[in-house]
């Protein structure tokens, strides 16, 4: 039987695929919230699912250190997805890219001035097209979480983040400005897994076909 590893991050994407995974028969032997594990078997011997931080599922598909990977459109654009196929759009784990300003922060006539701008974001690639095709000058100024923090204490006229409900940038005072683009998490397939086991992969790609919720 050919070996199968599926790469994942625990949190909402391991919550939202697991319906999937139980689609395709694949049931995780334990929970990654309660078990130090990086290594889950599953209830099929052949197929173990690893544990990693979200934005380092690509790479590890990428390299097929993980055959399969769930990782959201917004990693995968600061990826780059160099080795990846990406055939299937899960429709889980959405939230939407949006610029936020502080509360108070005239963002419209900062832009129509032609204001140069101080952006906080962990989104470099996506911030940067983002402003390049509105024409705005920006500085970029790469964080690795809590961007919520940086306009509040001066380090950053605004921010690129992930919102979902708003209840994060309400209770620090921002407010979203713009939509850059809604995100969903995608499968991921190495391009050499695909060729090599393609029996033990199509069926997994079929069973998340048919579970996808629009
Ligand atoms: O947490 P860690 O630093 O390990 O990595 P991560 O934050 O990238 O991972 P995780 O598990 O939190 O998120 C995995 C994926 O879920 C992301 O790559 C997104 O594709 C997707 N996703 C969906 C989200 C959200 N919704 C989301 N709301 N990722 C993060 N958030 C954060 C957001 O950054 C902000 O801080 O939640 C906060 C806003 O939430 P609301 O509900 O207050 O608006
Ligand atoms: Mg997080």
């Amino acid at each position: 039987m050919t070996d199968i590893t599926i790469a994942l991050s625990k949190g909402r994407i391991f919550d939202d695929t697991a319906p999937l995974l139980a689609a395709a028969g694949i049931i995780a032997q334990d929970d990654p919230e309660a078990s130090r594990k990086l290594i889950l078997s599953t209830n099929r011997a052949n197929v173990r699912l690893v544990i990693v931080r979200a934005s380092d599922v690509p790479t590890y598909v990428q390299y097929g250190a993980a055959d399969l990977g769930i990782a959201g459109k917004d990693v995968l654009l600061e990826h780059g997805g160099d080795g990846l196929y990406q055939p299937l759009d899960l429709n889980i784990a959405r939230c939407r890219m949006m610029v936020a300003v502080p509360d108070g922060f005239d963002y419209e006539s900062a832009v129509r001035q032609g204001a140069r701008l101080r952006i906080a974001t962990k989104y470099l690639q996506t911030a940067r097209e983002h402003f390049a095709d509105k024409g705005v000058h920006v500085d970029l100024i790469k964080l690795y979480g809590s961007m919520e923090l940086a306009p509040l204490v001066g380090l950053a006229d605004a921010i690129v983040d992930l919102v979902s409900t708003g209840s994060t940038l309400k209770a620090n005072y921002l407010h979203a400005v713009e939509e850059i683009m809604p995100i969903s998490s995608r499968l991921i397939i190495n391009q050499a897994a695909l060729k090599l086991k393609r029996k033990a992969i199509q069926p997994i790609l079929n069973a998340f076909s048919n579970a996808i919720k629009n």
